[in-house]
């Protein structure tokens, strides 16, 4: 039987949640200011652990922006605490988000450690390929020995991770990030079969 739909009806609206996470200093407060419709909710504060960055402020709780995508679609973005004794948020803040954006500094001694750490941590998302990353303060001192070997932990998986390089100061660049995400989730929910949110 064919089903026909009123006039007037308007596709559900639905409203995602989308992580990032990554260390202190990589630009997540940043992305998020960059893309939110609105002005954000952070818990920045005045850093005084200088042992992970030396930057002047930190998160301890969360950061919180909003995007609307269409008229649709929202996505809430969350910025994960990077400060490695705030990692035992990481599990309930991670609860009914639908993909994730690693990003790293790339002026940090260890990239590609700090990359599988995070891939680990984020296994429930990274493992069903619901997650892209960003590499954050990429300059003419990128090694490329370096991105060779984060392209390599990016791609050996069950499921490969897309990587880009991104400027997150710049709102297209941090656009295109979650843009990338985007598709990403809608390639492999489809591949898998997931039709509703992973927690
Ligand atoms: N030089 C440089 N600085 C950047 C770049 N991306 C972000 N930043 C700066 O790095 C800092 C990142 O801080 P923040 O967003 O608070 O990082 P968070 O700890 O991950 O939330 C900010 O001062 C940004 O302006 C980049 O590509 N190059
Ligand atoms: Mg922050």
């Amino acid at each position: 039987m064919e089903m026909t739909l009123p006039s007037n009806y308007l596709p559900p609206i639905k409203e995602h949640k989308i992580l990032l996470a990554g260390p202190m200093g990589a630009g997540k407060t940043t992305a998020i200011r960059a893309l939110s419709d609105r002005r954000i909710v952070s818990t920045d504060v005045k850093s005084f652990d200088q042992s992970e960055s030396d930057k002047a402020t930190t998160t301890v709780g969360f950061d919180y922006g909003k995007i609307q995508i269409d008229e649709q679609t929202s996505v809430r973005l969350i910025g994960t605490p990077g400060q490695e004794r705030f990692s035992f948020l990481w599990p309930a803040l991670a609860l009914g988000a639908i993909g994730l954006i690693v990003l790293l500094d790339m002026q940090r001694p260890h990239p590609a450690k700090d990359l599988s750490k995070y891939l680990e941590s984020f296994a429930t998302l990274t493992n069903s390929g619901l997650a892209v990353i960003g590499l954050s303060k990429c300059n003419d001192n990128t090694d490329d020995a370096t991105l060779d070997e984060l392209q390599e932990i990016a791609i050996n998986r069950a499921i490969p991770l897309p990587l880009l390089v991104v400027d997150v100061r710049q709102r297209t660049q941090s656009k295109l990030l979650l843009e990338l995400l985007l598709t990403q989730i809608e390639i492999n929910q489809n591949t898998l079969g997931v039709t509703e949110q992973v927690s």
